[in-house]
Formats: structure tokens, C-alpha cells, sequence
């Protein structure tokens, strides 16, 4: 007879916990200089949105500052922000990309 309770007769279960790794939110930040259209490129060719859902979003960013473009592994978030970041340099343009820890 084996427990989790060494030298005892009661059996206890214990219930396998497993954790699930955090999710992160990629973040467009609103500048004065990017070009919209620029901007709903970068949504689609990125973030897999059609063109209506580039545009939307590309309104919220302009209109609020900030809005959330996605949500990914911490893995995923990083490539999304390091190629909306390269691709924005290589056209001049100052437009931010980041990545926040989901609550
Ligand atoms: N504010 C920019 C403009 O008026 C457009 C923009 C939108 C930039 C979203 C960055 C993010 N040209």
C-alpha cells in the first residue's frame, strides 16, 4: 500500500497541476509621421488581418494612441515586434511596436 501520506492508511489523491505559459499582448503605438496606408500594410502582412480588420485597427491606434494587434507565446509576440520594428526602419518610418505580459 503507497500514499502520499508516507506511513498512513489513508490515500490521498493529488491532482496533476499543470501551468500554462503566459500570453503576451503586441502593442501598435500611434506616431504623427507613418502613413496610414503604410500601417494597414504592415497589419495585414503581419498580423494576418484583411484589409477591413487592417483598417479598423489602424483607426483605433491613430484616434486613441494605442491598441493591442494581437495575442501570442512569448516567442511569437518577439518575431511579430522584431518584424514590424525592422520593416518600419527599412522604410524611415518611426512607427513602435511592443510587447506587454497579459494578466
Ligand atoms: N497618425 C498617423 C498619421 O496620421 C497614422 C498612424 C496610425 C501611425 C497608426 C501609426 C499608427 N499619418
Amino acid at each position: 500500500q503507497s500514499d502520499d501520506e508516507g506511513d498512513s492508511s489513508v490515500l490521498t489523491a493529488t491532482k496533476p497541476k499543470t501551468r500554462r505559459p503566459p500570453l503576451y499582448k503586441v502593442l501598435l503605438l500611434n506616431d504623427d509621421f507613418t502613413p496610414m496606408e503604410f500601417v494597414v500594410h504592415v497589419l495585414e502582412r503581419f498580423f494576418g488581418l484583411n484589409h477591413a480588420q487592417a483598417f479598423e485597427i489602424m483607426l483605433t491606434v491613430h484616434k486613441k494612441g494605442v491598441a493591442v494587434v494581437g495575442v501570442f507565446s512569448h516567442e511569437i509576440a518577439e518575431t511579430k515586434v522584431a518584424q514590424v520594428m525592422d520593416f518600419a526602419r527599412r522604410h524611415q518610418h518611426p512607427l513602435q511596436c511592443t510587447m506587454e505580459k497579459e494578466e
